[in-house]
């Protein structure tokens, strides 16, 4: 495939950085078209980004003549544009979460398994972080031995609204979900979730910051602290103790300095700068395999399976019980 014509829909923060990233830093693509709820916002940035803009996301992808759709829209409208690129045999990349529910990602899954072939990849970047894959092959090669408890925290300094306890596990952990799945190579068996004592930066029923607790099918357990107001930082950690050795996710390198007789590093502010090189390698790695005609990122499948696990962490937390996390079996299209 010669260079892919891509469309994506949702020019927002994030939209906007893939649209620079796949323009101008990454081969084998172009952003040329672009949908967005808000018109007129859409016209402006498809000008300043010399892209045609559409109406609709449907309308898009029915007249662009596009070979891949990206989806970056608010969660709710994830699976409504994955659905549609989809049913109109598009490659599509879609931003995490697939979509806020299991049974949205399951009606997904459906969608490529009556296509007969994968199309979906989902926005897991984390996968493609330095960092990660240096832990994952540490633990797969058993070097440490098994991997027994993991304590991870995913602090952002604020939260963009609307939010609810919900959005802590769906959209914010989520991403450890996957990531923990993915480094552990192995589904979870139940899922439970605690509260700290509430920041008063929380709006009123807002638990913040609460623990996520999840156990895999061998046994390990993780714990994973969501604090999406803390106020000042964002700050992501992982810490993996095995029988013969404690492996922890490497800090985001930054110069140290001293001043005012204090020692210190920078560090990130929020979500946007983080993970910019794993976004980076992402993309890269969606454009070599979909001009290849294939899908060997985070699949549909994963992003369900992430779903089923949120889900059951939500009623852990609503009931504040226990919950078993019950997939359905994987169907032969994502077996690898
Ligand atoms: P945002 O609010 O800045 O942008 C969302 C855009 O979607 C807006 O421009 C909005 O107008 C548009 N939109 C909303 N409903 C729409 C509809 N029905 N049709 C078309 N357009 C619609 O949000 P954001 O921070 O850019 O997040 C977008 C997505 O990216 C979310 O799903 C979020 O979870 C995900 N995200 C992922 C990461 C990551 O680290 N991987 C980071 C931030 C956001
Ligand atoms: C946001 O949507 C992201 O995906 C960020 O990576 C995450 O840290 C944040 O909590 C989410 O809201």
């Amino acid at each position: 495939m010669e260079e892919l014509r891509i469309g994506l829909i949702g020019t927002g923060a994030i939209g906007r950085t893939h649209i620079t990233r796949i323009n101008t830093r990454l081969s084998g693509g172009k952003v040329v078209a672009c949908a967005d709820v808000n018109a007129d916002f859409c016209r402006k940035i498809a000008e300043q980004y010399d892209l045609t803009a559409y109406e609709t996301g449907e309308e898009m992808i029915e007249k662009a003549g596009l070979d891949a759709v990206v989806v970056t829209t608010s969660d709710a409208f994830h699976e409504r544009y994955v659905l549609a690129a989809v049913q109109a045999g598009k490659y599509v990349f879609c931003e995490k979460p697939l979509a806020p529910s299991a049974e949205s990602c399951k009606r997904i899954v459906d969608a490529e398994l009556a296509a007969g072939k994968q199309l979906v990849q989902v926005g897991f970047m984390r996968r493609y972080d330095p960092g990660y894959r240096q832990l994952k092959e540490a633990i797969q090669s058993r070097r440490y031995g098994e991997p027994l408890l993991l304590h991870c925290a995913h602090r952002n300094a604020s939260i963009t609204e609307p939010w609810d306890n919900a959005s802590a596990v769906e959209n914010s952990m989520v991403h450890e979900i996957d990531v923990l799945r993915w480094l552990l190579g192995e589904d979870y068996a139940t899922a439970e979730v605690r509260f700290g004592k509430s920041t008063r930066r929380a709006k009123e029923g807002l638990h913040d910051p609460q623990i996520m607790v999840l156990t895999t099918k061998s046994g390990v357990r993780i714990d994973v602290e969501s604090f999406v107001c803390n106020g000042h930082c964002y700050d992501i950690r992982c810490e993996v103790v095995c029988e013969d050795g404690i492996l922890n996710l490497p800090k985001p390198a930054t110069i140290e300095v001293l001043s005012n007789t204090l020692r210190g590093n920078a560090v990130d502010a929020d979500w946007t700068t983080r993970f910019v090189e794993a976004y980076n390698v992402e993309f890269q790695e969606w454009l070599n395999a979909t001009r290849e005609g294939r899908v060997d990122g985070p699949s549909a499948w994963d992003g369900y399976a992430c779903q089923v696990a949120a889900a059951a962490a939500s009623k852990a937390r609503d009931t504040q019980t226990i919950q078993p996390v019950v997939y359905d079996e994987m169907p032969a299209l994502y077996q690898k």
